[in-house]
């Protein structure tokens, strides 16, 4: 794993990324950690725990090259984190976004237990300003009953309609093969 927060420090794009974004303490790490099967990304109830960008190799069974990478961003819009980290949004995370070549699809997290925040709207938008492929990842998705996840999911379907959204729980592995589909469709489609 590589880390850095400041943009000249970003890896060389050599393989395709898939960044993983959202609100502090809504699930990044632990999403990251169930799609690979280990605890490579470091997950905490206390928010604000990933600072820098976060570089992780993803490599197939039976395969020794990497394949891919995944990018664990650090959260933001939350009340606790610190000043110095809400700043640092602009000069590395937004050129990344912006600029960064190798990066095939991004992950939009929001947590299905909430009602859709500000913050998330914000991401949401500017993802969509920037022209990226993007997926909206609901996480936490085993703290709702059946009925409740529907309606969850269909209040943030009607907000952000035409936006493929993926029921994802770390704990039950819920979504775990649908997500990994759109990482995999995302990856073939940026390559081709
Ligand atoms: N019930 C449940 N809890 C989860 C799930 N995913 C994450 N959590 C819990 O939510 C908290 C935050 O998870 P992280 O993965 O560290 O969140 P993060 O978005 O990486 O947080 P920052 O790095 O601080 O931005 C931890 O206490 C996790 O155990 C899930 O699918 N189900
Ligand atoms: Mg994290």
């Amino acid at each position: 794993m590589m880390s850095a927060s400041d943009a000249s420090h970003f890896p060389a794009p050599a393989l395709p990324e898939v960044a993983f974004l959202g609100r502090s303490n809504v699930g990044k790490s632990s999403v990251i950690n169930s799609l690979l099967g280990s605890k490579v990304a470091k997950t905490s109830s206390t928010p604000g725990r990933t600072r820098s960008i976060n570089f992780f190799e993803v490599r197939w069974p039976g395969k020794p090259q990497p394949e891919l990478i995944f990018t664990d961003l650090p959260g933001y819009g939350y009340a606790r984190v610190s000043r110095e980290v809400l700043q640092q949004w602009p000069s590395f995370i937004d050129p990344y976004l912006k600029g960064r070549s190798c990066l095939a699809l991004c992950l939009a997290l929001v947590d299905v237990n909430v009602p859709p925040q500000e913050s998330d709207q914000q991401l949401l938008e500017f993802l969509s300003a920037s022209g990226r492929p993007f997926v909206i990842v609901a996480t936490k998705s085993d703290r709702l009953s059946g009925n409740q996840l529907r309606n969850s999911l269909q209040a943030l379907s009607q907000k952000f309609p035409q936006i493929c959204i993926v029921p994802f729980s770390a704990r039950t592995g819920t979504g775990r093969d649908e997500l990994w589909q759109q990482i995999r469709a995302a990856v073939e489609s940026h390559a081709a």
